[in-house]
């Protein structure tokens, strides 16, 4: 069964993640072979709370990333991932790559937001209109997850969180992209625990189920945001994403295929749309010529990290380009993790290097 392997899958990269990176210098004076201690190739940002699924983003001369904020409720861990059982946003911020991180506490409390049940999920931000806009996955009152908006004057919050969630909105892993023509783009869904296999013809199903193998996968799905920037301007769309043959993937293909996580960024007047493979933990990259794709995959950006779950967001910012990301290093628990960020780099022929966070 799937949702056991996803979290089976959690525990062993856990315990290998715990093996790994407590091995004591003591332990090598007995016979047993020891294996070398992981060498990460970043750090934490921060170490006084746990944060993950970062979106990065530049406000004001100042780098901003919007991020989960996990923490231990005691929450029984379950097949549908109600461990992720988070409660409010802390926005991080920084002057630049490698400055100091300031934690501006609480941005978003789920008691404050009227339609919310639980599980505050991945978020993002943008600004237009003189305002910045939160967007956040949680689950409703009838426990399906759907995307909310909140508002603020500042990139920080906090923020003020509409009394519904987006019309027509669902699933999880909102990725909100502004194009240069000043149109912003929602690009969202996961799969298993994002509860995106239940809904077709954006329609929801309760009793769907996970694909079989040889089914077609399940696409990431976009909306174009109104100029008010809180409500889709048409219904949602599935992206299509094909291998370099144009071929669609299948369930099968669970190494190219997209699971959750979507992100999306301009290189060279591409776009690039990226995502998690999920239960493979691949961040992958395909390309495409308009934000509604069709998207060529062409690779691996981020090898699997520490921990079950792998999210990232890309970002230029000083005439660089940084790849965000999170791993498990500072708790070896698939639901307590850690922001960090590292160089991205392109080839000539626009493809990207791939990244491997350990050595
Ligand atoms: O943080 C909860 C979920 O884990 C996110 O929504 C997924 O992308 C995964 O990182």
């Amino acid at each position: 069964m799937k949702h056991r392997s996803f979290y089976f899958a959690g525990l062993l990269a856990m315990s290998a993640a715990c093996n790994n990176s407590g091995q004591t210098k003591e332990a090598a004076a007995d016979s047993t072979p020891v294996k070398p201690e992981k060498t990460y190739l970043s750090q934490p940002l921060v170490s006084h709370i746990y944060t993950a699924d970062p979106s990065a983003h530049v406000f004001s001369n100042r780098l901003y990333i919007y991020n989960s904020h996990d923490t231990a409720t005691g929450t029984k861990e379950d097949d549908l991932g109600s461990h992720f059982d988070m409660r409010d946003y802390h926005i991080l911020s920084m002057d630049t790559v490698g400055g100091q991180v300031t934690d501006h506490g609480v941005a978003l409390d789920i008691k404050n937001v009227p339609w919310a049940g639980r599980q505050l999920w991945a978020p993002d931000a943008a600004f237009a209109n003189n305002t910045y806009y939160l967007y956040f996955p949680a689950k409703d009152k009838q426990g399906i997850f759907r995307i909310g908006v909140a508002t603020s004057s500042k990139p920080e919050g906090p923020f003020t969180p509409e009394k519904e969630p987006i019309k027509g909105s669902y699933s999880i892993d909102p990725c909100i992209f502004g194009d240069d023509d000043g149109s912003f783009y929602l690009y969202f869904g996961g799969i298993w625990g994002g509860q995106l296999q239940r809904w077709n013809n954006n329609t929801y199903d309760s009793t769907a189920g996970n694909r079989q193998p040889e089914e077609p996968a399940i696409l990431p799905r976009v909306a174009k945001m109104n100029a008010g920037m809180k409500s889709f301007d048409g219904p949602v769309k599935e992206l299509q994403l094909v291998d370099e043959k144009g071929n669609p993937y299948k369930e099968k293909n669970n190494d190219h295929r997209f699971f959750e996580g979507p992100w999306m960024h301009k290189y060279k007047g591409k776009y690039y749309f990226s995502y998690s493979t999920g239960d493979t933990h691949n961040i992958c990259y395909a390309i495409g010529d308009s934000p509604y794709g069709p998207f060529t995959y062409k690779g691996v950006i981020l090898e699997p990290v520490e921990g079950w779950t792998s999210h990232h967001s890309i970002l230029e910012t000083g005439g660089k380009w940084y790849l965000f990301y999170h791993d498990v290093q500072l708790s070896g628990k698939t639901h307590l993790r850690n922001v960090k960020v590292t160089e991205l780099h392109y080839n000539d022929d626009g493809s990207i290097q791939t990244i491997k966070s350990t050595k």
